[in-house]
């Protein structure tokens, strides 16, 4: 069903990728919402088509109250003072992931989870469009949904992050799922990690067919949520799990062996239970298990996913920039198998996360840590020993070069938000990869 917004004052948050999509969507309605952004300076703003009112600088604006529809954008938090008393006046306030469900018949599948995300939905749609679907890839992976409404499709595949589910209440999934679940944007959530869970769980809310990870502690959290076909992966009496037998390990659906591990191309442990959750996803939309794991097969790390940049000299040097949280670096530390020393470039905003964690790693391992960046001397604390600090990206790439032997592993899996030194993960990953080059 489609909804009617002529009669609404509508105002847009942000004006990055979302915010402007969202301009778009309405004035192809022939409907002109106003646009509010904190930024003075905000990149977008030359973007802005003339008709279209802005402000910028604070969202302590009067066109909040004044509005009947408010589109946030996710990178802005829901719990300013404005916006909850917006809402206690009756005032809506949706994202753009709610904006689109209201508009599509088509099929979805959602996906959300604190690591793993992105190579999840990018192996789905890759198995879908092998198997005849029109298919579209879109949300957080940095394509904003509404824009997927252009195209004629007969399945989406989104990618949802918790800000992202925070402000939708209608999307049907005709299947959702919720990867894993760790302590990550801490930061945005003041009662914590149970409340940034409860916001990953509701993605189930309304979904026919519902993926849940076996390892992930959740069954009194999801014991309101009724009349689902539930499907599980993750431990070894899940539907979907990995099996070891000998030196090997094995994917299998229930009691029946599907692939060999050492078949497919991927890298990194964590990747197997990617590639379970894909085959969980092709055996429920009933396509065809013998493509699929030909694309399982042939599917390489993303970019700057625990990908190997170079492996010469008995060195191995690991790009990770997109490990974000101490989860992600755990993973990565869980699959290097190596002779000599890991040496772990750890750092940048660490957004409040507890990492301890990773002090049994540190303590167990032969190891250097590299701490560098906003958290960098707090991160050289959890295991003095072993640690040094740095102030960057680059110090630490110098000492690495003057230090490596080989047999060591170099991986760059820093935990942490990259905003304190670079405009984003891809900018840190490149920077190390031409580091590697000039060193090597
Ligand atoms: N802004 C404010 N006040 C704030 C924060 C931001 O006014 O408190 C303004 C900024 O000045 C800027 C605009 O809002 O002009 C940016 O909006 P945004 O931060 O919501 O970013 P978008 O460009 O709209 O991108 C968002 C997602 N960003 C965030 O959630 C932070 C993108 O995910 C997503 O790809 C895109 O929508 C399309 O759906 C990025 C991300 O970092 C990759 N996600 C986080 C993650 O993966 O960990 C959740
Ligand atoms: P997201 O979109 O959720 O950020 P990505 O696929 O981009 O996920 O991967 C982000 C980080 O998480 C990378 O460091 C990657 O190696 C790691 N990762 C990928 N899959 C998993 C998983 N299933 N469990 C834990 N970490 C994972």
């Amino acid at each position: 069903m489609s909804y009617n917004y002529f009669s609404k004052k509508i105002l847009i948050l942000g004006m990055g990728l979302t915010g402007m999509s969202c301009i778009n969507f309405f004035l192809k309605q022939g409907i002109r919402p106003k646009i509010l952004d904190e930024s003075k300076n905000p990149k977008n703003l030359f973007k802005i088509p003339k008709n279209i009112k802005y402000s910028l600088g604070n969202l302590e604006h009067k066109w909040i109250l004044e509005s009947d529809l408010i589109i946030i954008s996710p990178g802005i938090s829901s719990l300013k003072p404005t916006l909850i008393k917006a809402r206690t006046l009756g005032i809506e306030i949706i994202s753009d992931i709610e904006l689109f469900s209201r508009e599509t018949n088509v099929p979805i599948i959602s996906i959300t989870g604190t690591n793993g995300k992105s190579t999840v939905a990018t192996m789905i749609t890759k198995i879908a469009q092998n198997a005849g679907y029109k298919s579209f890839l879109g949300g957080n992976i940095g394509f904003p949904v509404l824009k997927m409404l252009d195209k004629t499709a007969d399945l989406y595949i989104i990618e949802l992050s918790s800000f992202q589910l925070e402000n939708t209440f209608t999307l049907k999934s005709k299947i959702a799922i919720l990867l894993n679940i760790s302590e990550d944007h801490i930061n945005r959530y003041p009662q914590g990690f149970q409340q940034y869970k409860k916001t990953k769980i509701s993605i189930y809310n309304q979904a026919e067919i519902c993926i849940t990870n076996s390892n992930d502690d959740l069954i009194n959290d999801l014991a309101h949520i009724k009349n689902k076909k539930w499907i599980s992966f993750g431990t070894s009496t899940s539907d979907y799990h990995i099996h070891h037998e000998n030196q090997d390990n094995f994917l299998f659906f229930k009691n029946k062996k599907i692939l060999n591990t050492r078949e497919i191309s991927l890298y990194g442990y964590h990747n197997y239970n990617n590639a379970l959750v894909s085959i969980a996803v092709s055996d429920a939309m009933k396509f065809p298990r013998n493509k699929t794991i030909n694309v399982i097969k042939n599917f390489q790390n993303l970019p700057h996913r625990f990908q190997i940049i170079k492996n010469e000299k008995g060195i191995n040097w690991i790009n990770d920039s997109k490990s974000t949280n101490v989860n992600s670096t755990e993973v990565a530390l869980n699959s290097i198998k190596t002779t000599g020393k890991i040496r772990l470039l750890l750092g940048g905003d660490s957004k409040s996360g507890n990492f301890n964690k990773l002090k049994i790693y540190f303590k167990k391992l032969k190891i250097k840590i590299y701490c560098f960046g906003k958290d960098g001397i707090k991160l050289s604390k959890i295991y003095k020993k072993k640690s040094i600090y740095v102030e960057n990206l680059k110090e630490a790439m110098i000492l690495i070069s003057q230090q490596v032997k080989p047999g060591d592993t170099v991986l760059l899996s820093p935990g942490c938000s990259s905003l304190d030194q670079f405009s984003n993960f891809e900018e840190r990953g490149n920077l190390f990869i031409k580091l590697i080059k000039e060193i090597t």
